[in-house]
């Protein structure tokens, strides 16, 4: 039995009383993703996915962690959607595994759909908004195995499934996200392989990332037509680099950096066309683009989803690239990222300031993980509400600048299967024990569920 005796308040976040982020009209949230949590891989005629091939593949993933069970979300989420509820934020991020819910020949499949069905309608029946993302990185294995993200056929299937579940959940999401992170999927998978599907050419990860975004913006579309009460937007990764030194190189460095982890997704969204400099980075590896290709993908958004982790120092590689170097010393989470709320605020601002036509602002995750443990009932995790709180200290700055930020969802609500570093990283603001299934709310979880208990309810 827990003898947890320990107090909880809204202070802890340390919010001043006068930022809108007390106002009831700024949505809170947590987050979650199919892969990551719903286990239950061979249920219901679910398909294989690339990160079923990839975490099976030995050496890929740490201590050899699969999907395959995960925090069985998918037979547990009445008590997980309690949790949320309980925990009083307004909104629950989540994505729909495509394997799921249509078969090999991209036919709907009844049951997974049902799943979701019967999910969405729970999170309805609870006043809570759902947040749906299409695409999580839970490819079809069968999709991959005609080329994945560098065949243009992709696009397609993609029009096909979005089509299909916008005309199936219609009414049940108030904001539908084509893809999350399009920078992991095409970078980490198809250039350098650390995530499904592995693939190691660069070439290769500029043309899957055309086609991620061309999806996308042809998947915009069929939403809007499908689902019209629905906002449509997308969530990008986003990442700040420090120069080692202050000279020109590697200013130039840190530069490209940003070059490549953020316009390389945001200017054609936002701007129609790719950045000059990534080509400056990568001579040689522009994709084949189609003519009104970029039109396409840079139709109109209702938002757009920021996610933000940490920052990185990088300096020349003496050629025309850059390399990350170490800084000794900075505050680490378990992930070895940087703690640095002020680059989330610095990237919010120059956003603002790039793009003329930049969309309402979704911080669509942030988090951090640590090793937490489960003792006498408690988790004890200062580290993340300190985290959380300066990172929410962070959204407020951006916004006394003008940044229009409607909305912040934690990253996780569960610990999780953290991809390529399996179950060992925990995210959660609810600890996860994979032997028993248990939840077990952290520290960090209890303080939010004050500060949303001491916000004013709309009137
Ligand atoms: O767990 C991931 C999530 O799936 C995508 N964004 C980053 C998180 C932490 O690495």
């Amino acid at each position: 039995m827990s003898t947890n005796s320990a107090k909880y308040s809204a202070e802890q976040l340390e919010i001043p009383k006068d930022s809108r982020l007390w106002s009831p009209d700024f949505l809170f949230g947590t987050a979650t993703a199919s892969y990551q949590i719903e286990g239950a891989i061979h249920e219901d005629g679910r398909i294989p996915s690339i990160w079923d091939t990839y975490s099976n593949t030995p050496g890929m993933v740490l201590n050899g962690d699969t999907g395959e069970f995960a925090c069985d979300h998918y037979h547990r989420w009445p008590q997980d959607l309690e949790i949320i509820e309980e925990l009083g934020v307004q909104a629950y991020r989540l994505s729909i595994a495509w394997p799921r819910v249509m078969d090999a020949k991209n036919q709907p499949n009844p049951k997974g759909l049902a799943f979701y069905k019967r999910l969405l309608e729970a999170l309805k029946a609870k006043g809570i908004q759902a947040y749906v993302t299409l695409y999580h990185w839970d490819l079809p294995q069968w999709i991959e195995d005609r080329g994945g993200w560098t065949n243009r056929e992709v696009v397609y299937h993609f029009a096909e499934y979005a089509d299909l579940v916008s005309r199936e959940f219609k009414g049940l999401v108030t904001a539908w996200a084509t893809l999350n992170e399009p920078w992991c999927s095409a970078f980490l998978g198809y250039a350098v392989g650390r995530h499904a599907p592995g693939r190691q050419n660069l070439r290769y990860a500029t043309q899957a990332m055309h086609h991620l975004l061309l999806a996308h913006g042809t998947a915009v579309a069929i939403l809007r037509r499908n689902d019209p009460g629905a906002q449509v937007g997308i969530v990008a990764n986003v990442g700040a680099a420090v120069a080692e030194t202050p000279s020109p190189r590697d200013q130039d460095a840190a530069y490209l950096f940003e070059v490549q982890h953020n316009d390389w997704v945001l200017d054609p969204l936002l701007k129609g066309s790719y950045p000059a400099d990534l080509w400056r980075l990568w001579p040689g590896a522009e994709p084949l683009v189609l003519e009104g290709d970029l039109q396409t993908i840079a139709a109109p958004l209702d938002f757009l989803g920021i996610n933000y982790y940490f920052r990185t120092q990088v300096k020349s590689d003496g050629r025309h690239g850059f390399i990350e170097t170490d800084m000794p010393g900075v505050e680490r989470t378990q992930m070895g990222w940087e703690v640095y709320p002020q680059g989330l605020a610095r990237l919010l601002k120059g956003f603002h300031a790039n793009y003329r036509n930049l969309p309402p602002i979704y911080i669509t995750e942030n988090g951090m993980a640590s090793d937490d443990k489960v003792v006498d009932g408690r988790v004890t995790d200062p580290s993340r509400i300190s985290f959380i709180s300066r990172h929410l200290l962070a959204v407020d700055d951006a916004m006394r600048h003008g940044v229009d930020i409607r909305g912040y969802f934690i990253w996780s609500l569960l610990d999780n299967f953290e991809w390529a570093y399996g179950y060992e990283r925990r995210f959660g603001i609810v600890h996860v024990d994979y032997d028993t299934q248990a939840r077990t709310w952290k520290d960090s979880g209890r303080v939010v569920q004050a500060f949303m208990k001491a916000r004013p309810s709309r009137t």
